[in-house]
C-alpha cells in the first residue's frame, strides 16, 4: 500500500518528484522511496535531506509517520511546509526492511530483523547492527538464532543494508540523515556506541532541542530526552546513522525514537505523530539555518 501510494504521488507531482529505488531485499522486494526536489530559479543544487524508516520491522509507526510526512510535503498549502519542501532535495524511504515489514504483518507481529537465511537455518539479522562501522560490538549478538540482535555474518552481510548504503554513497551534498524508530520518545545523536562526543555535538544538541520544542507544541507532549544512545539508552554498534556520520562526515545525523506503547499505536492516531514529525523536522531545518 505504501508503494502504491508512492507511485501515485510520483505521477501526480511528476514535475518535481520521482520514484526512487534505494536497494533490494533478500526476498527480492525493492526498497522504494521518493525524491522530492522542486526546481530552483537558477537550477542550483540543494542540500540533501535523507529519511530512512522501518529498518526494524515491527516498529510500524515509523513507516506510517514517514508516509504522513511525505503526504504533507506534497500536499500542504501551509507556507511553513512549502518552504520546508523547497529548501531541500529530499530522499525518503519509508520501509527499508520490506521483507521484515511484510513478515510482521503476516506471521509475527514482533519480528524485527531481515528475512535472510543463515548457514545454520536461522532467519534474519538486525539491519541496525549490520552497517560497517564498529560492527559487531555493543548490543550485538553473533548468534544467527538470536531473535533480535544478530548482527549478521559480517558487515553488510544483508542485501538491504549493502544496497541502501551504496545508494547513499551516490549522494553528494548530504546535509541531514534522519532515521525513524519506535517507541521511546527520545532523540538520539551520533555516535551510538561511545560516550565520547562528536565535534559538532553542541550544534547537534541545539538543533535537536529546537526540533523537540517544535514537536512539543503540536500535542503538548514532550520527548523525554536527547543525547547519544550510550548516554540515554544503551550503547549499540553497527547502526545506519553512525555509519553515515563516520563515512561521509554528514554533519546533521539523528535517530528519532517515536512514541508508542511498546510497538502498538492505533492507525487512527497516525496524524497525531505525523504532525509532530512535520514540526520536528521543521525545527531541525529552521535551527540549522540559524547556525549556518
Ligand atoms: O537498538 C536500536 O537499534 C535502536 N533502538 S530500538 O528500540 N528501535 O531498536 C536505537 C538505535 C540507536 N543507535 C543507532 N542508530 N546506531
Ligand atoms: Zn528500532
Amino acid at each position: 500500500y505504501i508503494y502504491k501510494y508512492l507511485q501515485n504521488m510520483s505521477k501526480t507531482y511528476s514535475e518535481w518528484t520521482e520514484s526512487i529505488v534505494g536497494g533490494q531485499s533478500y526476498e527480492k522486494r525493492e526498497i522504494r522511496g521518493l525524491r522530492i526536489n522542486t526546481p530552483t530559479r537558477n537550477s542550483e543544487s540543494k542540500p540533501v535531506f535523507f529519511i530512512e524508516s522501518g529498518i526494524h520491522a515491527r516498529e510500524w509507526i515509523a513507516p506510517a509517520t514517514t508516509t504522513y510526512f511525505i503526504n504533507q510535503l506534497l500536499t500542504s498549502a501551509d507556507p511553513n511546509v512549502t518552504r520546508l519542501r523547497d529548501q531541500f532535495d529530499w530522499r525518503i524511504f519509508p520501509t527499508v526492511n520490506p521483507d521484515g515489514y511484510h513478515y510482521s504483518h503476516t506471521f509475527d507481529r514482533m519480528w524485527r530483523k531481515t528475512r535472510s537465511v543463515s548457514s545454520n537455518g536461522c532467519i534474519g539479522a538486525d539491519p541496525n547492527r549490520n552497517w560497517d562501522y564498529n560492527w559487531g560490538q555493543e548490543s550485538s549478538s553473533h548468534k544467527p538464532c538470536n531473535y533480535q540482535l544478530y548482527c549478521g555474518s559480517k558487515p553488510f552481510s544483508e542485501v538491504e543494508t549493502r544496497s541502501l548504503s551504496s545508494y547513499i554513497s551516490t549522494i553528494d551534498n548530504l546535509l541531514f540523515y534522519v532515521s525513524f524508530h519506535s517507541a521511546a520518545a527520545i532523540l538520539l545523536l551520533p555516535m551510538s556506541d561511545s560516550k565520547e562526543h562528536v565535534d559538532n555535538y553542541d550544534d547537534l544538541i541545539q538543533i535537536g532541542k529546537a526540533s523537540l520544542d517544535y514537536g512539543a507544541k503540536v500535542n503538548n507532549v514532550r520527548y523525554e530526552d536527547i543525547g547519544t544512545a550510550a548516554e540515554i539508552l544503551y550503547p549499540a554498534s553497527g547502526g545506519s546513522m553512525d555509519w553515515v556520520r563516520h563515512t561521509f562526515e554528514t554533519p546533521l545525523v539523528y535517530t528519532y525514537e517515536l512514541r508508542g506503547n511498546s510497538f502498538h499505536w492505533p492507525p487512527s492516531r497516525i496524524p497525531e505523530q505525523g504532525e509532530e514529525v512535520v514540526q520536528m523536522i521543521r525545527g531541525l531545518a529552521t535551527e540549522a539555518k540559524k547556525l549556518n
